[in-house]
C-alpha cells in the first residue's frame, strides 16, 4: 500500500515532510502523523499561524490549546481541550490515546493527566502572542469606547491556526490529527470543531479520514470530517465528497443560524488519494515561499505528498461558493 499524507494551509508542508519520511521508513500511521504535527508545534516561527509553540492566546491572554488523534484502525480517540502550559499538545492526546479508557479530557484534568504520564510544563505563549493580544486589548477598547459598546468586529482579524493532517501507512491504517491555540482570543474555555471526532477530525480504516479548519464554532454543528467520511463511504472521490460535506453545511446554515462561515476540509481515502475543499475564495499567504514572504492564493491551499519519493507539494482547492451551494 503506498504511504500517503495530506494536511491544512502551507505551513503544514514541515509535517507533511516529516510524516512522509516516518511512513517510507515504515513508520504506523499514528506515530507519523504524530510527529508530524510535532514538528509544526515545536517551531515558534510558524509566521502568522500559532499552533504549540507560539500559539495565540484566548481573552485572558492564556494560550489554550486543543488537540485530537483519530486512529482508524480502532475508532479510538484520545483529544485534549483548553490545554495550558503545553507546547505540544498532540503528544498529550496521543498518550491519552495509548493510555486511557477516556477519548476526551479538558482543562485542568488534562493537565494533570500530561503531568502525570511525564510531560513537562512548557509555556507556549511568546512575546509575538502576548503583543498580539495587548494590540486586540487596545482596539476593543477603543471600539467600545467610540462607536458600539460589545461590537464583535473589534480587534485585530483572527489569523489562521489550525494544523489538520491525515496519513494512511503501508499497512492501511489511516489517522486523523489537529492541533490547534483555536480561534484567536477565544473565550476562556472555549472549545471549537478542532478536537471533536466528527467535527474537527474524523478517521475510518475501512473509508477514509478528513479534518477541517475554520470556524468551528459552525463547523462542529455539521460534524464536517464525519459528514464528508460518510459520502466517501457512499463512493464519493475524497474531493468530492468535501465539495458535497460544504455545500450541505452552507446551505443547511443558510436557513438557520449563520449565513456564511469559512470551513476548508481536507481528506483522504483508503486507497491514499487525497483532496480538499473550501469555501475561501482568496488566501493571502506568508508562509508558501519561505517565511515573510506573502503569496495570493485563489482558494484554500492545502500540502500533500504520497508514495515511495518526492517532495510534498502545496495545491489549492476548489472554491465550493454560496451560489453553489445555493443551487443544490
Ligand atoms: C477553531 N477551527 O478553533 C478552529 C480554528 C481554525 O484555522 O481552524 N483556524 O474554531
Amino acid at each position: 500500500m503506498p504511504v500517503s499524507v495530506a494536511a491544512t494551509w502551507t505551513f503544514s508542508k514541515p509535517a507533511v515532510a516529516t510524516a512522509l519520511a516516518a511512513l517510507r521508513a515504515g513508520g504506523s500511521a499514528l506515530d507519523a502523523a504524530e510527529a508530524g504535527v510535532r514538528a509544526v508545534e515545536r517551531d515558534p516561527l510558524s509566521g502568522p499561524y500559532y499552533i504549540g509553540k507560539g500559539g495565540l492566546p484566548n481573552a485572558d491572554g492564556v494560550v489554550q490549546h486543543d488537540a485530537a488523534l483519530m486512529d482508524g484502525a480502532t475508532m479510538n480517540v484520545g483529544a485534549v481541550c483548553a490545554l495550558e502550559r503545553c507546547s505540544e499538545p498532540v503528544a498529550v492526546a496521543r498518550l491519552l490515546l495509548d493510555n486511557s479508557p477516556h477519548s476526551v479530557l479538558v482543562g485542568a484534568g488534562a493537565s494533570a493527566f500530561a503531568a502525570a504520564h511525564g510531560v513537562a510544563e512548557d509555556e507556549p505563549l511568546l512575546p509575538g502572542g502576548t503583543a498580539a493580544w495587548e494590540e486586540w486589548v487596545a482596539e476593543k477598547a477603543g471600539a467600545a469606547a467610540t462607536t458600539n459598546p460589545g461590537a464583535e468586529s473589534a480587534g485585530a482579524p483572527a489569523p489562521h491556526d489550525t494544523m489538520g493532517l491525515v496519513a494512511l501507512d503501508a499497512q492501511g491504517h489511516l489517522v486523523a490529527a489537529v492541533s490547534t491555540s483555536g480561534m484567536a482570543f477565544k473565550a476562556a474555555g472555549r472549545v471549537g470543531d478542532s478536537p471533536i471526532p466528527g467535527s474537527g477530525l474524523y478517521a475510518d480504516d475501512e473509508v477514509g479520514a478528513c479534518v477541517a479548519t475554520g470556524d468551528g464554532d459552525n463547523i462542529l454543528k455539521h460534524c464536517a470530517s464525519y459528514a464528508t467520511v460518510e459520502n466517501m463511504r457512499l463512493g464519493m472521490s475524497p474531493t468530492a465528497a468535501a465539495e458535497a460535506a460544504i455545500v450541505r453545511m452552507l446551505r443547511r446554515a443558510a436557513r438557520g443560524s449563520a449565513p456564511w462561515f469559512e470551513v476548508s476540509l481536507v481528506a483522504m481515502n483508503a486507497a491514499g488519494e487525497s483532496g480538499a475543499a473550501s469555501n475561501i475564495v482568496k488566501w493571502t499567504d506568508f508562509l508558501a515561499e519561505g517565511r515573510g514572504d506573502q503569496v495570493e492564493f485563489d482558494g484554500f491551499p492545502f500540502c500533500f505528498g504520497a508514495g515511495d519519493a518526492g517532495e510534498p507539494v502545496i495545491a489549492t482547492a476548489r472554491t465550493t461558493t454560496a451560489d453553489s451551494a445555493a443551487s443544490t
